[in-house]
């Protein structure tokens, strides 16, 4: 119990309609982090991995059917579907509640439920929410631990106020059939059955702090991105803040703990966050981002000591690991984690991984929790109250043609043209084709809780109200080559990319003025020690009219789905866009 009467109000509620056989309140500390992980051990949701090489280190493996989002199955709830928009599927709040009420009618029969008070944001932040997730999956309160501020400092802040966000989550019985993510925006509600799994059932991560908030923040006048936020240090030892946006599963980790390749020259970053921001606007009109997690749940495969030796650093002590495979050391191993997989490896689903199987060992989007303070490139700023002050914003995705390396929006109003149309390859962290483009604006798509039309009106309208708007660039470190050899480096390299956004913040920096916005010249990026293929630079600083034409193509018919609750200035925009490219000779 706490001493908030409309919260035990609402628990009491809980506890009638999913009967759970005890409540447990969390209070956050760690020797009840500790015995959520013995309870755990003991029951087998987690296997103990190696403690010499990686101290209080689990690993977790999910149903297998209930390994990634399930965009399919996540819906907002407005009483008007327009409000929702074309880009989310909607119910009607009723018919939802009556559904799926269905489904938690005593469905924590014989579970402990586990009341989650948490705080999304800095302690003593003006920005932070207070959010309260109830759950029957011990496995989510452990990850709540590490990803948000939970227990009894969330109930400090909340005090008698009902401003919080109630989030009831159950795993039911697992099944698709009935899963359902069900978001309320009208009553800021989240109601969670059938997964287990991360961005499912975490409900402070996308379901709260992205779609819901991205909702209360047109409201409320500010902003709930799906953005990492890094610092640049620069030879000086002045910090420049940067907030990215990027799709799932593409690299905005590695972009948040990069290692740069020019610390020779003094250039480094510092991480605030890796995958969501929330900006306000404070008194002097400066845009000020905070990082409302307090963890990392990033994607496995893939991250090395040589492309993310900070992440690996990071997720050596206090991990949980989920979906990833098993060496027989009793250490986490993924595709793409350096080396050859070692004899005797055991699969994701638990079952001797052999290379003739030609199954992958750990699943594409095998995940690990890992507690932010202890990143090695943590910034000091991270839980700064105010927020540090952002001076770009980057859109990002994979795409391995067309888009060039990296390119500057003429002014506020084309950046928002830019990431409203913002083409993206999908990836494994959603259920779903991989590889398929699809237009992902601000990598927004799965996570807006409300008609992107109003979204992109609410970009706009942000932009007037700020002093000294962020430049805005789009970047592309995917592109390959005719051959589907990568042009660009990538990782640590990106710093180089980072640099020219940094000269042209300070209204420096090589450009070319172009029909779709200020690429660099071929010169204008510093590749110094860098062996690229031939032409690489000029193939990633040029305009592909052709391609550029399709894209545009693909825009209008995305933009015509939102009708006249599209801004008149993205079809102005686009517009522009076609007239130039039209005037591109050949
Ligand atoms: C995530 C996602 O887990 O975007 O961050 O899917
Ligand atoms: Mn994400």
């Amino acid at each position: 119990m706490s001493n908030n009467t409309t919260l035990n109000a609402w628990v009491d509620e809980c506890v009638r309609l999913t009967k759970p056989e005890s409540v447990h309140w969390c209070t956050g500390t760690e020797e009840e982090y500790r015995s959520l992980i013995q309870t755990m051990l003991k029951d087998g949701t987690l296997i103990e991995l190696n403690q010499k090489t990686h101290p209080q280190c689990y690993l977790h493996r999910s149903h297998a059917s209930d390994v990634a989002r399930t965009e399919n199955l996540t819906f907002i709830c407005t009483t008007k579907e327009d409000d929702a928009g074309p880009t989310n599927n909607w119910m009607a709040p009723a018919e939802a509640k009556e559904r799926v009420s269905k489904l938690f009618e005593g469905s924590m029969k014989g579970r402990t439920m586990y009341v989650i008070p948490y705080l999304m944001g800095p302690v003593g932040s003006k920005y932070s929410k207070v959010g309260v997730e109830i759950t029957d999956s011990a496995y989510v309160a452990a990850n709540m631990h590490i990803m948000t501020r939970m227990g009894n400092v969330a109930l400090q802040h909340l005090g008698d106020s009902d401003d919080f966000v109630p989030g009831l989550h159950s795993l039911g019985d697992l099944s698709p059939e009935r899963r359902f993510i069900l978001h309320f925006p009208e009553e800021k509600l989240v109601w969670s059955i059938g997964s287990g799994y991360g961005g499912n059932a975490l409900l402070g991560k996308k379901c709260f702090a992205l779609r819901l908030a991205s909702s209360i923040a047109r409201q409320e006048g500010w902003m709930a991105e799906h953005m990492l936020i890094i610092g640049l240090e620069d030879p000086a030892g002045k910090v420049t803040y940067m907030a990215a946006a990027f799709p799932s599963a593409s690299g905005k980790t590695n972009l948040a703990m990069m290692v740069s390749t020019l610390a020779n020259q003094g250039y480094k970053v510092w991480t605030v966050g890796d995958d969501i921001a929330w900006m306000h606007i404070d008194e002097e009109g400066q845009l000020r981002a905070v990082n409302p997690e307090a963890g990392f749940f990033g994607v496995a495969p893939g991250t090395s000591t040589s492309t993310n030796p900070i992440a690996m650093e990071t997720v050596k002590a206090n991990t949980i690991y989920t979906n990833v495979a098993l060496t027989p050391a009793g250490e986490p191993w993924w595709e793409g984690i350096g080396g050859n997989p070692p004899e005797g490896l055991i699969d994701w689903e638990g079952h001797r991984w052999s290379r003739e199987s030609g199954k992958k060992a750990a699943h594409p989007n095998s995940r690990f929790t890992a507690p932010a303070r202890q990143c090695p490139s943590i910034s000091k700023q991270w839980e700064d109250p105010k927020g540090v002050p952002i001076s770009a914003i980057i859109w990002g995705s994979r795409r391995s043609v067309t888009v060039p390396l990296v390119m500057q929006a003429f002014d506020w109003q084309h950046g928002v043209f830019l990431g409203s149309g913002m083409g993206a390859e999908t990836t494994a962290a959603a259920t779903g084709a991989v590889g398929v483009v699809r237009r992902d604006p601000m990598a927004m798509l799965p996570f807006c809780g409300y008609n992107m039309g109003d979204y992109f009106q609410h970009w706009l309208n942000m932009g007037k109200r700020l002093k000294n708007p962020p430049l805005i660039f789009r970047v592309n470190w995917f592109r390959k080559n005719k051959e589907g050899k990568f042009l660009w480096p990538g990782y640590g390299d990106n710093i180089r990319v980072l640099k020219w956004i940094l000269e042209r913040i300070r209204g420096g920096g090589k450009a070319q003025e172009t029909a779709i916005g200020f690429l660099p010249t071929a010169d204008a990026i510093d590749t110094d020690g860098l062996t690229l293929p031939a032409g690489a630079m000029e193939e990633l600083t040029s305009v592909d009219k052709r391609g550029w034409m399709i894209g545009a193509d693909s825009m209008e018919k995305f933009y015509t789905r939102f009708g006249d609750r599209l801004p008149k200035e993205i079809w102005e925009e686009h517009k522009g866009l076609k007239t130039r490219l039209e005037k591109i000779p050949g």
